[in-house]
């Protein structure tokens, strides 16, 4: 049931896995919010993140959940096969909700969720976090800034030999893989920096033996803007130091260049200017750790957005209805690999 008003928002979260230790730290860093009640299928995980956070309601069932407890909003921090059937069940309840990426396997169960919470007239947001780097701001606000005047060509890149299997092993057991757990957040940056996408064609491959997706993809794209623009990602780069989790970007625009390298240094060079160079770490908070922290800073800045659109009424940044368009390139990307690289027009059927 939905809750009333009041000065703290009371949430629930459902899903106390591997990452959603990252959501209950950040909630308890933010001021007036309070996690109420916690759920979770499996008995020990439950109790587990009961402990820690000191949250005494429990549920093994969200039905049971939503049923017993006066919720603001939820936050779903579930695996993706379950998005769907709790998204539409907080709609049921009248309450207002956040999921995990990626929000849906499929472009037809996305669509259906956000219809069911607009339906219903609750909050939508899919916890997209990656444009909430600390470092990717920066690069939007270099870019605000003008100083390369109009960019013409940029490319946002992940690559990386960090096991990301130990502690999330469903990756490795997947159909999809890359694309769609991580591709998912670089094109979503790419969307971020660089605007709306009218043409997409991909490659992809597995170059790891023991798992079952792809792990390696690139794509090319077209902006409305007239931008090119490259998204490379790889779990398959074996580097002289190892970079996970950092997103590198390279721009280049009519009158200079903006480039995030390792390190989280950022380069802005203009024609005739002298170089700007800013380092824009991620903080580390007191309950993060390297290399993760870059990550754990974002989950808090969207959770932070989350609050500040229910208290303005405002639609989140990466509401239901917009990451619609991240997946719908997340789906054209393995559509145009399975067809040899083939260049889709994504501007004539967009979202
Ligand atoms: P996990 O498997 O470790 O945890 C998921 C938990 O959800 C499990 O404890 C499971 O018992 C519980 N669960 C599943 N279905 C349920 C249901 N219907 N009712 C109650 N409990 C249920 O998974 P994880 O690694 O924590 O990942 C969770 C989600 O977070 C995934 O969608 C993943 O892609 C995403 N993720 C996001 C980031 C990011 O930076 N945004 C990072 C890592 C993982
Ligand atoms: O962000 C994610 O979804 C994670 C990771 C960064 C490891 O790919 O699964």
């Amino acid at each position: 049931m939905a809750a009333p008003q009041t000065s703290v928002r009371k949430g629930a979260l459902i899903g106390c896995g591997f990452f959603s230790t990252n959501h209950l730290h950040a909630w308890q860093q933010l001021a007036g919010v309070e996690i109420v009640a916690l759920c979770d299928a499996d008995a020990e995980r439950l109790a587990a993140a009961a402990r820690s956070f000191g949250i005494t309601r429990t549920y093994r069932s969200a039905q049971d959940m939503f049923e017993a407890q006066a919720l603001d909003f939820v936050d779903i921090a579930t695996t993706v096969s379950s998005h769907r059937t709790l998204v539409e069940m907080a709609a049921r309840y009248g309450v207002a909700c956040i999921c995990q990426k990626p929000f849906a396997d499929t472009l037809d169960d996305a669509a259906a969720m956000v219809k069911s919470c607009t339906d219903a007239g609750v909050p939508l947001m899919v916890h997209e976090n990656f444009r909430w780097q600390t470092p990717i701001q920066a690069v939007r606000h270099a870019l605000d800034e003008g100083h390369i005047g109009e960019p013409f060509w940029g490319r946002v890149s992940f690559r990386s030999a960090f096991d990301v299997f130990s502690g999330q092993p469903y990756l490795a057991t997947g159909e999809r893989f890359i694309l769609q757990d991580l591709g998912i957040h670089i094109i979503d940056i790419a969307r971020f920096l660089f605007g709306e996408v009218d043409t997409l064609s991909a490659s992809t491959r597995r170059v790891n033996p023991k798992i079952r997706g792809e792990d390696v993809a690139t794509l090319m794209m077209r902006h409305d803007s007239g931008l090119t623009s490259i998204v490379d990602c790889s779990y398959a780069t074996v580097l002289e130091r190892e970079l996970f989790p950092q997103t590198l970007v390279e721009i280049d625009g009519a009158e200079g260049t903006i480039r995030l390298d390792a390190d989280y240094m950022l380069t802005i060079q203009r024609r005739g200017a002298d170089t700007v160079r800013r380092r824009c770490e991620p903080p580390l908070h007191a309950w993060a750790q390297r290399p993760w922290h870059n990550i754990q800073d974002s989950v808090l800045n969207i959770q932070q957005h989350w609050l500040q659109c229910l208290a303005m009424g405002q639609t989140p940044q990466t509401s239901g209805a917009d990451n619609l368009r991240t997946l719908q390139l997340v789906e054209a990307a393995y559509d145009s690999a399975a067809r040899q690289q083939a260049t889709l027009d994504i501007g004539k059927e967009r979202l």
